[in-house]
């Protein structure tokens, strides 16, 4: 096996790419002696050989999974960095990390908190600082036509400061972010698959968001030793608009959240439905649950207009608390009883069951969607009816994923283990079948697995091939680093019986959730279109310096190996605005744009425009240079700020 022959369409010719790169508009005037100078990293020929016994300067042999120099991989990776605050893009089955997407973070790279245009999306106080500048993101999933990934966004979640963001997935960067009110440590998120109310939008129109975390409402200073009080709310945002739609009041707390295959239902798991506020107590009750929204019925009661506000907040929130929810077919909610302090809930990608992950019980909950829909109809006495299995896998299960055979795979973080078992067996067990095949197969991974995640695992288009475990612990699996270690990042290949570890990958911390996307999905922008920036110079005449009393600003391009202005001139006390367009046309022609001592660092991708605002109070000169290696004459591309006394 090696990979998708299928998907040949997006495999590049290295050799002919590069040389057409080259030899258009980079290199025009140039001498063979700065292409060297330049771009000799580049050069095919100069390939390393000496971990290359074979023929040619190749190697030998071939791991069938092995993506040779200059292939392709077959999937995306795409994972939320944890306390990182962005997003990174893997390929697999190589495990080569392609980039970073800053989001919540400050990230000098390409300028992210740095220009005026990112700053806008993170959110800036009046006198224009950064309202926040860290973040935590846990939980991330893209956007859904039919059922499967459309390509178009990717939504991550930020547990600090409680705010969901997009990425857009044609320019791999954060677009929209938005401020979830009246809840803290948001955790779970995840975009329905389908629109709930109209059955003909087969397209993702709401993220759905919990909050792990109870807090006083409206929190602003009362009731703060009133914890019987303390609540939490789940929250839908509006997946185009980014604007929050409404909430839902409930008992307990939210972990992880699912969403349906028809749009019907959103789950969350729990596990301090003791509504605790100390450690200790958030284990004292057997029982936690997984609680179920019926989206419609939400939507219909918010439209009825029964609702009440927290605080200034003008977010509709509806009562999904047990108590008003006690009858099933007026009901918002469904709180079904799963063992003590669950973790994960997926949902299987036939779109049947959902399995909690225990936890604190060395079991997994399979809770039947057909069920759950069938107490909100009362024809369920018990919501613990929907309950159709609960296998006994192994100590510590957090989150579980699926292949398209009907098994399901969950991660044992006590026992350091991935779990193979048998949904149909776990349910033939559970009705009394003693001979039912539940464990199929366990795989040590190195070590205690967080998350684990299949190749479209989480769609119908689930395709068995692959898992990647992310381990919280690599040890000594690599090369020591000093006190911090990298996590492991573990390729399974799962097309056959038994589980097959492929490779270990090192990633920097700190890592939780991923998903696996098959590359054919993605379609990347190369160049950006000019006339999306308003702000555009769009020809090197339109630069020079346009005072309007104490705020200049200063328009330039940037073209290889120059930008359009050698200088410019301001005056001490000016507030200062460069807008810097990147003329150049060609593929993967960014160039950077610093200044010395002034704090601006930032890139322009090809026909892209960013601009920054600073204040100059310092007369002198200040060279402003290319940040980000373009050309032979990377070096000369400079320009000097003239600040007058
Ligand atoms: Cu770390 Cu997804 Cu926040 Cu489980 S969560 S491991
Ligand atoms: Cu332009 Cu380096
Ligand atoms: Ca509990």
């Amino acid at each position: 096996m090696t990979q998708d022959d299928d998907i040949k369409t997006l495999d590049t010719q290295p050799d002919l790419g590069r040389r057409k790169f080259l030899g258009t508009t980079a290199l025009v005037g140039l001498s063979g002696a700065g292409l060297s100078l330049g771009l000799s990293a580049c050069n095919k020929e100069s390939a390393p050989t000496e971990a290359a016994p074979g023929a040619k300067g190749e190697v030998a042999a071939h791991s069938p999974y092995e993506v040779a120099p200059g292939k392709l991989d077959t999937y995306y990776m795409f994972s939320s960095a944890g306390h990182a605050g962005d997003v990174r893009v893997f390929g697999l089955p190589s495990g080569r990390e392609f980039k970073r997407i800053p989001v919540f973070n400050t990230d000098c790279m390409v300028g992210w908190g740095i220009t005026n245009e990112s700053k806008a999306i993170i959110g800036t106080n009046p006198d224009g600082s950064v309202k926040y500048d860290t973040g935590d993101t846990h939980h991330l999933h893209p956007s859904y036509t039919d059922g499967t990934y459309d390509g178009k966004y990717l939504f991550v979640n930020d547990k600090i400061n409680c705010r969901l963001a997009r990425v857009r997935l044609d320019t791999m960067e954060c677009d929209r972010i938005t401020q979830l009110p009246n809840i803290q440590g948001f955790h779970g998120t995840f975009p329905d698959k389908r629109d709930p109310v109209d059955s003909s939008i087969n397209h993702t129109t709401r993220v759905f968001c919990g909050s792990e975390f109870s807090i006083p409402l409206p929190n602003l200073g009362k009731g703060l030793d009133d914890e019987a009080a303390y609540r939490s709310l789940f929250t839908c945002v509006d997946a185009e608009s980014m604007e929050v739609r409404w909430q839902v009041l409930i008992d307990g707390n939210c972990e992880l959240v699912a969403t349906s295959y028809d749009g019907k239902l959103a789950a969350t798991t729990q596990y301090n439905t003791e509504m605790a506020t100390k450690y200790e107590e958030m284990m004292s009750l057997e029982w936690d649950t997984c609680l179920f929204f019926n989206v419609a019925r939400i939507e219909e009661a918010v439209k009825a207009g029964k609702v009440r506000y927290y605080g200034d907040s003008k977010v509709p929130v509806v009562d999904g608390t047990k108590a008003a929810n006690a009858e099933p077919k007026s009901a918002l909610t469904c709180y079904v009883p799963i063992p003590k302090n669950p973790h994960g809930v997926n949902i299987s990608p036939d779109g049947k069951y959902y399995a909690c992950a225990g936890k604190l019980s060395p079991s997994a909950s399979l809770i039947a969607h057909e069920l759950v829909l069938k107490w909100f109809d009362g024809e369920l006495k018990e919501p613990r009816e929907a309950v159709v299995a609960e296998p006994e896998i192994g100590l510590g299960p957090l989150h579980t994923a699926f292949d398209n055979r009907g098994n399901a795979y969950t991660t044992l973080f006590l026992d350091s283990q991935m779990v193979k078992w048998s949904i149909e067996g776990a349910i033939k067990a559970y009705q009394g079948d003693k001979n039912a095949p539940v464990v199929l197969d366990r795989l040590d991974v190195h070590y205690q697995p967080g998350h684990g995640f299949t190749s479209m695992g989480e769609t119908r288009e689930c395709d068995g091939r692959f898992l990647v475990s992310d381990n919280k612990f690599s040890k000594d699996r690599f090369l020591p680093v000093g006190p911090l270690h990298p996590e492991t990042s573990q390729l399974i290949d799962i097309s056959g019986a038994k589980m097959t570890l492929v490779h270990d990958n090192p990633v920097a911390s700190e890592p939780h959730d991923s998903i696996i996307i098959r590359r054919d999905i993605i379609k990347p922008l190369q160049i950006y279109n000019l006339d999306d920036f308003p702000n555009a110079v769009r020809d090197a005449k339109e630069s020079g310096v346009f005072r309007d009393g104490r705020k200049v600003t200063v328009k330039l391009v940037s073209q290889a190996p120059a930008f359009s202005l050698r200088e410019f001139r301001v005056k001490k006390g000016d507030e200062v605005t460069i807008i810097l367009t990147n003329l150049d046309k060609v593929e993967d022609l960014t160039h950077g744009f610093a200044i010395q001592r002034h704090n601006i660092n930032f890139i322009v991708n090809p026909q892209e425009t960013k601009s920054v605002t600073f204040k100059v109070d310092r007369p002198g000169i200040y060279w402003c240079y290319c940040t980000h290696f373009c050309h032979a004459l990377h070096m000369e591309m400079r320009s000097r700020m003239i600040v007058e006394a």
